[in-house]
């Protein structure tokens, strides 16, 4: 005959009431460990407090109708990573200065074995600036002046002097860090604990979510007449009406977060990445986490030079010269020239 399936009445044996005071003690144990974890969490969470949470996932990186190195449009996946919400701050940026004393490129004097030629009075601290030329200029060269004449090699500008010597960041905290060259981006981020993006990522991270669109919020220019990135309205390089509300950098924060909550993605200041900058990437990049060309080639501007990627476009991006403030685009630089549209933001795994 089978026994009823009930089970027997719970009883407290003498052995199991001797247990209760270190049940207690390792339930108080659990209770602490969960506190502990709690203000872990809240320390961390404060920690990255300016930066954003952007999921892995895949995504169409590049475009089949923009310039050659932006060709072919594929197909990137890419692990999850924590981003910068903006571009780094000049406060940001002065409490690395004031915490490590570092000098930036455009403070230190150039090396005269890397500007042979050149006459030691004229290798003199400083960085590009950008100058309304007094005469139309043509926007493709050649140039009387071997470069575009709307730049101007201004002695002692630099991060803390944006315009020159004369000019400071004071009253500017919430402005986008320039003149920063790749060296003092890569410095920063070591400092701070984080990284500069890949390539990939910061693509990935710009579109904000959104699939093939030509902007990072769409595809119409100005969803409800409203401008959405501090770029250059009239013709560059001499008219400026500022109808975005902006003549030069902005603040950071001045027009509406992506879709991963990053501002700026657009314009303002452009955004170094870590990679080298190799027009033909794309072709060969793996499909996982590309990391970036293992060498760099010579620039547009400096064809000798190896150069890094520059992304993003800036306050000086017009559509009648250079629509670079798309996500899809791409610009080389020579990583040791910052200038007055050159910014950067970090990330952390
Ligand atoms: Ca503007
Ligand atoms: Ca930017």
């Amino acid at each position: 005959m089978k026994k009823p399936n009930v089970a027997p009445a719970p009883t407290v044996s003498p052995e199991t009431k001797g247990r209760r005071p270190l049940i207690s003690v390792l339930l108080f144990a659990a209770l602490l460990g969960v506190i502990a974890l709690l203000v872990m969490q809240v320390s961390w969470t404060v920690g990255r407090s300016e930066m954003v949470w952007v999921p892995g996932g895949e995504f169409w990186m590049g475009t089949n109708d923009g310039p050659l190195d932006e060709r072919p449009r594929h197909k990137v996946y890419l692990d999850g990573f924590w981003m910068d919400e903006t571009e780094v701050t000049n406060k940001q940026f002065a409490a690395f200065v004031a915490a490590t004393k570092y000098v930036t490129v455009a403070e230190r004097k150039p090396d005269p074995k890397e500007f042979p030629g050149v006459p030691e009075d004229k290798l003199v601290p400083g960085s590009a600036v950008y100058v309304t030329p007094a005469a139309d200029v043509s926007l493709e060269g050649p140039w009387e002046t071997g470069h575009p004449p709307w730049w101007k090699y201004q002695p002692g500008a630099s991060w803390k002097h944006p315009d020159g010597p004369d000019s400071s960041v004071e009253g500017k905290d919430d402005y986008p860090v320039v003149h920063i060259a790749w060296e003092d981006a890569t410095a920063y981020a070591k400092w701070a604990g984080k990284r500069l993006p890949t390539e990939a990522e910061w693509e990935y991270a710009a579109r904000g979510g959104l699939d093939r669109k030509e902007f990072v919020w769409g595809d119409e220019l100005k969803p409800g007449g409203k401008w959405m990135a501090n770029s250059w309205q009239g013709q560059f390089p001499r008219e400026n009406t500022a109808e975005d509300g902006f003549k030069g950098l902005a603040p950071v924060r001045q027009f509406p977060a992506n879709g991963y909550g990053l501002f700026d993605t657009s314009g303002n200041a452009w955004e170094w990445c870590q990679d080298w900058y190799d027009s033909d990437y794309y072709r060969v990049s793996p499909d996982r986490n590309p990391p970036g060309p293992t060498i760099g080639r010579g620039s547009r501007q400096s064809p000798g030079q190896p150069s890094r990627v520059r992304r993003g476009g800036s306050f000086l991006c017009a559509d009648n010269y250079c629509r670079r403030y798309l996500p899809a685009a791409r610009d080389d630089n020579p990583p040791d020239s910052g200038a007055c549209h050159t910014s950067f933001r970090c990330v952390r795994d």
